[in-house]
């Protein structure tokens, strides 16, 4: 099995992993999660985290494939349209957006929303597989952060984004509309009944007590030290647990500025009359305010 080349991209503003996994061999290669950057303060969009991406592919030589998504962000605008746009690579994404397309179509009240995943190319479902150049890769439903989540298993590498983070850090949270703490511990499960060798590379690092970051360790590491996963051993503590911590946790900051691009495949709202852009945020519509 070709063991895949995996170059790792921290955004500080965000603390996202983003990630070139590439095939030595044919110099084929996928991007998994980018960022396009948006300052909520002023109301920019800048494209320097996708950017870095693009230069590091170019520089590299390698051939993009796909522009993948685990799930839609909460946290960051994805640039899997400005790549799109940028290099004809396809974008793909989980099956059950359709489903979280339609929860937050809801929430905006945006009857014109397409809610069948047509804004990507494909649509991955469990179990399907695929390749980059001559890797092996394969889809692994990974329900519990949103319910659209999965996890990509390219060679020994998986990405699981907001699933488990660093052995230190735990997992992530489940109370984002369409969330749930026991698909969660069901995913990390099927996570964790992988090889143990298998390299883990997460898509957040929250750098606890200001450590530098970091995003790979690997199964066996993952069950030897998850602060989360040893600590809440069984199913029914890990969901109490996951639960009562979640209703400790503020939103995100750009939660509502950021679905609303996501479910679109990394779209920006189309131009008004007046040729500008405009965000739409629902008033009182999510709980999880945080006033202090
Ligand atoms: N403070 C961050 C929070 C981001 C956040 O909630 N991240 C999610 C992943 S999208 C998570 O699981 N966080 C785990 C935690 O905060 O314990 C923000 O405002 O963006
Ligand atoms: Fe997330």
């Amino acid at each position: 099995m070709t063991r895949p080349d995996v170059a790792a991209f921290f955004d500080p503003r965000t603390w996202s992993v983003q990630y070139v996994v590439s095939d030595p061999k044919t110099r084929a290669c996928a991007i998994v999660d980018p960022v396009l950057d948006f300052d909520e303060k002023s109301g920019a969009v800048a494209t320097g985290n996708a950017d870095r991406l693009l230069d590091f592919v170019r520089t590299q030589n390698l051939d993009l494939q796909w522009i993948l998504d685990t799930h839609p962000h909460a946290d960051h605008f994805s640039a899997a349209a400005y790549l799109k746009d940028k290099t004809g690579a396809p974008t793909a994404i989980g099956t059950h957006i359709v489903d979280v397309q339609k929860l937050w179509a809801d929430i905006y009240n945006w009857s014109q929303l397409k809610t069948d995943g047509s804004q990507w190319d494909r649509l991955f479902d469990h179990g399907d597989t695929f390749r980059i150049g001559n890797l092996d890769a394969r889809v692994m439903f990974s329900p519990g952060h949103t319910l659209a989540s999965i996890t990509y298993l390219v060679g020994d590498a998986a990405f699981v984004h907001d699933t488990v983070f660093m052995p230190d850090s735990g997992t992530a949270r489940t109370d984002f509309p369409g969330g749930s703490a026991k698909a969660l511990w069901a995913s990390i499960r099927d996570i964790m009944a992988l090889a143990d060798d298998t390299r883990i590379f997460v898509g957040h690092d929250y750098q606890p007590d200001g450590r530098k970051p970091l995003w790979e360790s690997t199964v066996a590491e993952q069950k030897a030290g998850n602060i989360h996963l040893t600590r809440y051993a069984g199913e029914s503590e890990f969901v109490a647990f996951r639960e009562g911590r979640d209703r400790t946790l503020p939103m995100p900051k750009l939660i509502l500025h950021a679905l609303q691009v996501n479910i679109n495949g990394g779209r920006l709202p189309e131009p008004e009359d007046n040729g500008q852009r405009y965000l739409k945020l629902p008033i009182d519509a999510l709980k999880g305010a945080a006033w202090s």
